[in-house]
């Protein structure tokens, strides 16, 4: 088999590139030293998280003239994400440092008054310069997979480069770009479902130009205009009484059958169903640890093989929750949660869901009058993986009360009055599955995290867990009020048209199901099929196979 250089310098989930590469056709070698670059044949360079990082590493390591040099060979070079940023003259993100200077412009932060920043979830990547071909497999009504604050926008800078777009908002930036030997995406392609595949594969085999054939000559201007509301299926992940590894799901958090002694429910194997998401359609596949798993040392973590498993065979973005704190191992030595996330990201997971140790960490924020401590989970990962990385899982709960005076706590007026007739509620923070409720409400948590840098919240609500009743649409319009990160609206969901109420009636950026999915009631190609008759813009993915 053919093979490609793979220049790792950056932090980040670099299994999932490797499975895509390898699922095309292509074996791997690392660079290991900038010498590497002289005899390799082709390279690709991806990159997560901060832009003056990356040069940095780049630079204290000695790669940046050979890299510029392995660039001028003429020999075929991909850039992703980071990787592509690295070309550009330079970025706001970071004013000290300058990039490789391939490609002229710097890049710019998108605007976040009026939309969530950092920009995560499936967009277009429209040929401009080029409408009657293919460009590396590009097609014009297909969607893919992106996570960034920084963006390249659309000036009069880059004659002569063949550029294929994306639009945030109204902002329109560089979604792909290439000139001779040099191609590089903005998007994540290993990330970005069989349209991501197809491009990679089309990149290693040097397929510049192809003929539109197929679904690629439909061009669809409306699907070409921004992007997508995410659909995500969620597995709740546990051990079994019987020490068995099992997706379960319940209601209120509590996932036993009802009949006396009821066992924990199980409702299949995690790495099946998730590639059957994957197929499906969903656009991204959460798993929640939502018990540790007792007694077992931390390097056996059974979610950590669930992740390398399953980041064989699905290729959308994949996230790890439960469980993402300092731990004490079984030998008795302290694992930092940072520790933690690097070994679930080595395993596949791109994005990693902290929940209690959140709500620890605000708490301790406020305590010290809204100042960071830099040591915690969040800021850690964080400034390590980027904010893209560092999902929060909320877990709120109704506590109504007669009056917003009767509490310190942010109320709101709702439309579901509580059991005695209230008619105002907040939003209780719990911690251990719902088991503990804390003196503080959603809005004062997702703003604390927000400051500590994380990049989304996964907004639960056990009183709508396992209901099939819809999502609770107050609280969604409350969180999303409270912060400018992505917000996934998960609970409740019991059919297609709920997905169709969340994304109509609030801004929440993605929606998740979990009961529904599981059961079989629905399955995500439903979904999505029913929000595209409803004219709602989503991914559906009309490829099966690279
Ligand atoms: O506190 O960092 O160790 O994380 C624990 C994680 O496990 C948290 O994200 C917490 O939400 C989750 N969790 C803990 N206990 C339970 C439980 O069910 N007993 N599950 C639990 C939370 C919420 C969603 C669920 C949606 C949609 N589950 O995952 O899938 O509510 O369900 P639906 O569509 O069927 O209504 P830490």
């Amino acid at each position: 088999m053919p093979t490609v250089h793979l220049l790792d310098t950056v932090a980040g989930n670099i299994r999932s590139l490797v499975n895509a590469i390898e699922r095309v056709g292509y074996t791997v070698e690392w660079v290991k030293s900038p010498s590497d670059l002289e005899t390799a044949e082709r390279v690709i360079f991806p990159g997560v998280g901060h832009f003056g990082h990356c040069m940095s590493t780049l630079s204290a390591a000695g790669y940046v003239e050979p890299l510029q040099a392995f660039i001028a060979s003429g020999k075929p070079f991909m850039g992703i994400c980071v990787g592509m940023q690295a070309l550009f003259a330079g970025s706001e993100e970071s004013a000290t440092h300058a990039g490789l200077g391939v490609i002229p412009g710097t890049l710019r932060l998108f605007d976040s008054a009026t939309k969530s920043v950092p920009h995560i979830g499936w967009n277009s990547a429209a040929t401009r310069t080029i409408t009657d071909e293919s460009l590396f497999g590009l097609k014009r009504n297909a969607k893919y997979y992106y996570v960034h604050s920084y963006a390249k926008q659309i000036d009069n800078d880059l004659d002569g480069w063949d550029v294929a777009t994306a639009k945030y908002g109204d902002e329109e930036f560089v979604g792909a770009i290439s000139k001779g030997n040099v191609f590089a995406t903005q998007f994540h392609p290993e990330k970005s479902g069989y349209a991501g595949l197809a491009v990679l594969k089309a990149f290693l085999a040097q397929q510049r130009l192809a003929p539109l054939v197929g679904t690629a000559t439909r061009v669809n201007e409306d699907a070409e205009g921004g992007l997508t509301r995410r659909v995500i299926a969620c597995l709740d992940v546990r051990t079994n009484d019987a020490g068995d590894l099992v997706v379960t799901k319940g209601d209120q958090y509590d996932v036993r059958e009802k009949a006396a002694g009821g066992g924990v429910r199980n409702l299949g194997k995690p790495v099946e169903m998730a590639q059957k998401y994957f197929e499906d359609g969903a656009d991204e596949v959460t798993f929640l640890n939502i018990t540790s798993f007792r007694n077992c040392p931390v390097q056996d973590l059974p979610m950590l093989e669930v992740l390398r498993q399953t980041s064989k065979t699905v290729f959308v973005p994949l996230t790890i929750g439960g469980g993402i704190r300092d731990v004490i191992d079984t030998d008795g030595s302290t694992v930092s949660a940072l520790q933690i996330a690097t070994m679930y990201f080595k395993s596949g997971a791109d994005k990693v869901s902290i929940g209690s140790d959140a709500v620890t960490a605000a708490e301790e924020y406020y305590a010290r009058g809204s100042q960071l401590a830099g040591s915690t989970a969040i800021e850690q990962i964080s400034q390590a993986y980027g904010n893209q990385a560092v999902v929060v899982s909320v877990d709120p709960r109704r506590i109504y009360v007669a009056a917003p005076s009767a509490t310190a706590r942010t109320t709101i007026k709702t439309a579901f009055p509580g059991p005695n007739g209230e008619e105002y509620c907040w939003y209780q923070c719990t911690i251990k599955g719902g088991r503990e409720g804390r003196d503080m409400d959603v809005q004062q948590l997702v703003k604390a995290v927000e400051a500590m840098g994380a990049g989304e919240i996964l907004l639960n609500c056990i009183d709508k867990d396992g209901t099939n009743s819809g999502f609770d649409l107050e609280l969604i319009r409350a969180v999303k009020n409270a912060v400018r990160i992505p917000v996934i609206a998960s609970s409740g969901a019991g059919n297609p048209d709920h997905f169709r109420e969340v994304f109509e009636e609030t801004t929440t950026d993605a929606a998740l199901g979990a009961g529904m999915f599981h059961r079989g009631e629905y399955t995500v190609k439903q979904v999505k099929e029913f929000l595209a008759d409803k004219g709602l813009l989503v991914r559906n993915e009309e490829d099966t196979e690279v």
